[in-house]
């Protein structure tokens, strides 16, 4: 086994802007900030790895400046020095030294797993197991907060052949406006392209118990975190057929545990950054399908190091029933890779080369890296 230690860590912030406004309920998005880690090893390979959250704080305890600070102050000099080589052993001692931290810890682990599949020369996957897939199906999410521009959206996408499941942001109208709203876009669409939901969490129990048979209804075939209790997700999927998806009550392990333990939703999103990592996402996966739940890879709009992270592990899934949504590069305006992914005929080819399989492409990425903490836009 190659002998490395880990000599310098470097984060930044990279201010990019999307294609147009991501209107979720809790949250209208202009830009995506990447927080990019870089691993420098002694034997010369370097690692990168990234952290997105969505909208700042709007979404969740951590931000791209708070995963820069984590790192900088806590996670670094506890890594540095430390062998390179042992992934698992030093992300355990790191989770002893910081609590939580998911998304800080998932951007250093996907950098150290980028680093060691670059020396050992594999892909990522094959470092959580060897891919079962080469490619993923991808849904795009519909958000421009109106219903003919998404309308023409989806048909650009479908055209293109780009996609052909679409998951649209709803919960922050009144619920027939909603409703109308899906059922509007799946009349258009019809058999060509399947439509989902994400409320975000902004439904009360007895919202999404009059929304979700309306939402069945209009030709809704999966909802999306409609509650925010991990109780009352559970009481809803008895009560109706139609599949309903954990996310955000999703944190990591213990989380997925505690929700397989009662049944208490039928798919889970997975999402590396909330789950803190790839390892630990994967244990989330595991969990799932040994309470035979199904499993949908999740995003957090994440850029391309971030993305083909979630590609290699998805890919070594067992079960992907429900596909993936990792369309966040194509969310950017920039390309940040020297080469861009392949996503084509409704799905994203997953890299082949060593580590993540991309490369950065650095003079472009200058041109929007932050200088300080303060975001520009977001
Ligand atoms: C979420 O809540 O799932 C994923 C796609 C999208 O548009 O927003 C994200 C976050
Ligand atoms: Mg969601």
């Amino acid at each position: 086994m190659a002998t490395a230690t880990i000599e310098r860590i470097e984060t930044s912030l990279v201010d990019l802007p999307t294609i147009r406004p991501h209107k979720l309920s809790v949250a209208t998005m202009h830009g995506q900030t990447l927080m990019l880690v870089k691993v420098f090893c002694s034997d010369g390979i370097v690692g990168i790895g990234e952290g997105t959250t969505i909208a700042g704080m709007a979404y969740g305890p951590e931000s791209p400046e708070s995963m820069k600070l984590s790192i900088d102050t806590y996670l670094a000099p506890a890594a540095i020095g430390k062998d390179a080589t042992r992934v698992q052993q030093l992300m355990a001692y790191i989770g002893k030294l910081v609590k939580v931290n998911s998304f800080a810890k998932s951007a250093l682990e996907t950098a150290l797993l980028d680093a060691h599949g670059k020396r050992l020369n594999v892909p990522v996957s094959e470092l959580l197991g060897g891919r079962r897939r080469e490619r993923l199906p991808i849904a795009w999410t519909l958000a421009s907060g109106d219903t003919g521009r998404d309308i023409a959206e989806a048909e650009r996408m479908l055209d293109a052949r780009r996609h052909k499941v679409f998951k649209l942001k709803i919960g922050a109208k009144e619920l027939k406006t909603d409703i109308a709203h899906v059922a509007q876009i799946k009349r258009e669409l019809g058999e060509r392209g399947a439509v989902r939901v994400d409320v975000n969490m902004a439904w009360s129990e007895t919202q999404a118990a009059w929304a979700i048979p309306a939402l069945a209804d209009a030709g809704c075939e999966l909802v999306e975190q409609p509650v925010m209790s991990p109780a009352a997700l559970g009481r809803l999927m008895r009560r109706f057929p139609i599949a309903l998806m954990a996310d955000e009550i999703l944190q990591g392990p213990e989380s997925a545990f505690e929700i397989a333990k009662h049944h208490g939703a039928d798919v889970f999103a997975i999402k590396i950054e909330q789950s803190g990592g790839l390892f630990a996402a994967q244990r989330v996966a595991a969990i799932a399908d040994a309470a035979g739940i199904e499993l949908y890879g999740g995003t957090m709009l994440e850029g391309a190091f971030s993305t083909v992270a979630s590609a290699h592990l998805f890919a070594s899934f067992a079960n992907l029933q429900w596909g993936t949504e990792l369309f966040g590069p194509l969310l950017i305006t920039e390309e940040i890779l020297t080469q861009p992914l392949d996503c084509s005929d409704f799905e994203l080819t997953v890299p082949s080369g060593p580590g993540l399989g991309i490369a950065l492409d650095e003079a472009r990425v200058k041109r929007f890296t932050r200088d300080g903490l303060i975001a520009v836009t977001r």
